[in-house]
C-alpha cells in the first residue's frame, strides 16, 4: 500500500492514487477547516501551494510566531482549531510560542510542522533541520501526535482536532515528516481513510447535585459577585450568560478578554469598582475564569478580610480548588452549566440586598467621573489618557470593531478606559501577558470576522510583530494599528547611569516614526500629536478599511513602570544609585 515517491511518479498517470499531500488537504476540508496561517519552506511549501489550488485559504506570514498567534486566536474566536502550518526544527520552534500561549489561554489551535527524516532524526546523524519535534512540543501543549504512514492522515487529524476543542480547548502539535507527503496510496482507499470528527466538543453536562449547591450558596449570598472569564467569551454561550448575570442581580466583572459578554456600560457592571467588589463580596461565582495570578489566586490583600465562598463553573475538573477551596464546584462546558443554573434559578430569583448593590454602583459612578475630565485632555505631546479618550469614543461609536491590545501601560489602561460592547471583541496579552500577539490577532480577527480591526499597540509590543505590516497589506485587511510612541518600555526617559553611549535598556530612538513602515508597503501612514487628530486617522482608516499605521505619539514620561503590575517585579535592597 505505502510507496516511495519514487513509485509514486512511474504511477502518477493512474489516476486512481492519492498521496499524502492531497490526504492532508482533503482532511481539513472535511473538518470544515478552510484557513491555514503559515510559512511555506521544505518540506511544506508545496502542500501551501497545493491547498490553495485546493480552495482553502493560505494566509503566509513573515514569522512563524505571528501565523501561530492567528491561527490561536482563529480558534478563540470560532471554536474550531486554527491551523498554523511551519517547517522544521526553526520553524516549528518559531511557532512553539504560540502553541504554548494557545494552550495556556485555552484556545483551539493545531501547529502542522513538517519534520525531518526520522531516520536520521533518531540516530542523530545530522539531518536538514534536524530535531525531535514530538518531544519538545509534548510538555507544551494539550496533546502531541506523528503521522508515519498516509493511511493515518485522516485519524491523525481527527485526534488532533478532537484533542484541540473537546473539554478545555488548547494547543495540539502534529507532527508530519516530510516524507509522509510523497507517499501515495489507493485514491479510494486514502479517500475512506479520511475521518469526519462527529460532536468534536461534546456537551459536558454538569451534575444536578452540583448545580443545587452552587444556586444554595449563591442564594444565601448578601454580597455577590460574578467573574466573567474568557472561557465564557469562549462558550458563545452569550444570551444565557446574560441572563444569567440578570437574573442573579449581581453586580459583575469581566476579564479582560470577556469584556462586551455584556457591554461595560450595563448597570451592574462592576468594571469601574473592581477593588472595591473583589474586596467586599462574600460569595463570588467564576464562569469561565481561573483564580490565577490575574486575580491574586483568590487570596491576600486584593481579597480583603471578608470570607468567602467561591463557586467555580469551569469544563476542567482539575481547576477546582488550584488556588482556594471551592465551595460550589461545577463541572461542565459553560453553555450547559449555565443553562442548568438558569432552570434551576426559575423565575423568581431573589434580588441581591440593595445595600450591596447601590455601594458597588456609587463606587463605580465615582471612580468612573474621577477619570472622565483625564480622558477629554487634548496635551500635546498626548498622555495615555487623552489619546485613549479619542480611542474610547471610536469604540463607542463602532462596536463591531476588533481591538486587539497590548503593551505595559498601552494594554492596562486601554483595559480601563475603552468599554466594549459586544463579545469577543476585545483580544489581548492574555493569562502570559505575552508581548507579541499584536499582528498575528489583527490578521486572524479581520480574516475570520471580515470586521474592521483597531490594534492599540504599545511601541514596544509591536516590535515583536511589527514586520506583519506587510501581511497586513498584501491581503489588503482593514486592519488600523495604533502604536502608542512614547520612546520605549513602559517610559522612554530612563538614562544610562554610566554616561555612556548606549541607551537604557528600556529606551528606544526617539522620536522614531514608525508610520513609515506603512508606506513601504503601499498601506496608510500617519503621523498624529493630537487625540483629535488621533481620532480623524482612526475614523479615516475605519471608514475607508485600508491597511493604516498611525504613529501616535505619547509624552515618554507619561507612563509607570510595568504598567499595572509593577508590583511583580522583583526588588533589589543592594540597588546601587
Ligand atoms: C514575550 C515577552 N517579552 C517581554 C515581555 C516583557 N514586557 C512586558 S510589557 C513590555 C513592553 C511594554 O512597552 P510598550 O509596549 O511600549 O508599552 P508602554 O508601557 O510603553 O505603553 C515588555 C517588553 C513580555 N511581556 N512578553
Ligand atoms: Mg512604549
Amino acid at each position: 500500500m505505502l510507496n516511495t515517491a519514487t513509485k509514486a511518479e512511474s504511477a502518477a498517470d493512474q489516476q486512481e492514487l492519492t498521496d499524502g499531500f492531497h490526504l492532508v488537504i482533503d482532511a481539513l476540508k472535511l473538518n470544515g477547516i478552510n484557513t491555514i496561517y503559515g510559512v511555506p519552506g521544505i518540506p511544506v511549501t508545496d502542500l501551501g501551494r497545493m491547498a490553495q489550488a485546493a480552495g482553502i485559504r493560505v494566509i503566509s506570514f513573515r514569522h512563524e510566531q505571528n501565523a501561530g498567534n492567528a491561527a490561536a486566536i482563529a480558534g478563540f474566536l470560532t471554536k474550531k482549531p486554527g491551523v498554523c502550518l511551519t517547517v522544521s526544527a526553526p520553524g516549528f520552534l518559531n511557532g512553539l510560542t504560540a502553541l504554548a500561549n494557545a494552550t495556556t489561554n485555552c484556545f483551539p489551535m493545531i501547529l502542522i510542522s513538517g519534520s525531518s527524516e526520522r531516520e536520521i532524526v533518531d540516530l542523530q546523524q545530522g539531518d536538514y533541520e534536524e530535531m525531535d519535534q514530538l518531544a519538545i512540543a509534548k510538555p507544551l501543549c494539550k496533546a502531541a501526535f506523528r503521522v508515519l504512514h498516509a493511511a493515518d492522515i485522516g485519524i491523525g487529524l481527527a485526534r488532533a482536532i478532537r484533542a484541540a476543542v473537546s473539554g478545555r480547548p488548547g494547543g495540539v502539535y502534529l507532527d508530519l515528516p516530510g516524507k509522509l507527503f510523497a507517499q501515495v496510496m489507493n485514491a479510494d482507499a486514502g479517500a475512506k481513510s479520511l475521518v469526519k470528527v462527529i460532536d468534536p466538543a461534546p456537551a459536558q453536562i454538569p451534575a444536578p447535585s452540583a448545580v443545587r449547591r452552587a444556586l444554595d450558596v449563591l442564594k444565601n449570598a448578601k454580597r455577590p459577585l460574578i467573574i466573567l472569564g474568557k472561557g465564557a467569551a469562549y462558550a458563545q454561550a452569550d444570551d444565557d450568560i446574560r441572563a444569567l448575570v440578570e437574573r442573579s442581580g449581581a453586580p459583575f466583572l469581566p476579564m479582560s478578554m470577556a469584556k462586551g459578554l455584556l457591554p461595560d456600560l450595563h448597570p451592574q457592571c462592576a468594571g469601574a469598582a473592581r477593588s472595591t467588589v473583589l474586596k467586599d463580596a462574600d460569595v463570588v461565582m467564576l464562569v469561565g475564569a481561573r483564580l490565577n495570578w490575574l486575580l491574586s489566586h483568590g487570596k491576600g490583600k486584593t481579597w480583603g478580610e471578608a470570607p468567602k465562598k467561591f463557586i467555580q463553573i469551569d469544563i476542567e475538573p482539575k481547576e477546582m480548588d488550584s488556588n482556594v477551596e471551592i465551595a460550589a464546584p461545577v463541572v461542565g462546558d459553560i453553555g450547559s452549566c449555565v443553562t442548568a443554573l438558569l432552570e434551576g434559578m426559575g423565575l423568581n430569583w431573589p434580588a441581591p440586598p440593595a445595600d450591596w448593590v447601590n455601594s458597588v454602583k456609587s463606587k463605580r459612578e465615582e471612580n468612573i467621573a474621577k477619570m472622565a475630565p483625564r480622558l477629554m485632555n487634548n496635551k500635546s505631546p498626548m498622555d495615555y489618557h487623552g489619546a485613549l479618550g479619542a480611542l474610547r469614543t471610536i469604540v463607542k461609536e463602532r462596536p463591531d470593531a476588533i481591538l486587539v491590545n497590548e503593551g505595559a501601560n498601552t494594554l492596562d489602561l486601554a483595559r480601563g478606559v475603552i468599554d466594549m460592547y459586544k463579545p469577543r471583541k476585545r483580544l489581548d496579552v492574555g493569562t502570559w501577558g505575552v508581548m507579541g500577539i499584536g499582528m498575528g490577532f489583527a490578521i486572524a480577527a479581520a480574516i475570520e470576522t471580515g470586521k474592521p480591526v483597531l490594534a492599540v499597540e504599545g511601541d514596544s509590543a509591536f516590535g515583536f510583530s511589527g514586520m506583519e505590516v506587510e501581511t497586513i497589506c498584501r491581503y489588503n485587511l482593514p486592519v488600523c494599528v495604533v502604536i502608542f510612541n512614547n520612546d520605549g518600555i513602559y517610559r522612554g526617559t530612563d538614562v544610562n547611569p554610566t554616561g555612556g553611549s548606549d541607551a537604557a535598556p528600556t529606551v528606544f530612538v526617539k522620536g522614531s516614526r514608525y508610520d513609515k513602515m506603512m508606506d513601504a508597503f503601499g498601506g496608510v501612514g500617519v503621523n498624529v500629536t493630537t487625540p483629535d487628530e488621533l481620532k480623524r486617522a482612526v475614523n479615516a482608516a475605519m471608514d475607508s478599511g485600508r491597511p493604516t499605521l498611525i504613529n501616535a505619539v505619547i509624552d515618554p514620561a507619561s507612563g509607570s513602570e510595568s504598567g499595572r503590575i509593577g508590583n511583580l517585579n522583583p526588588q533589589s535592597i543592594l540597588k546601587r544609585k
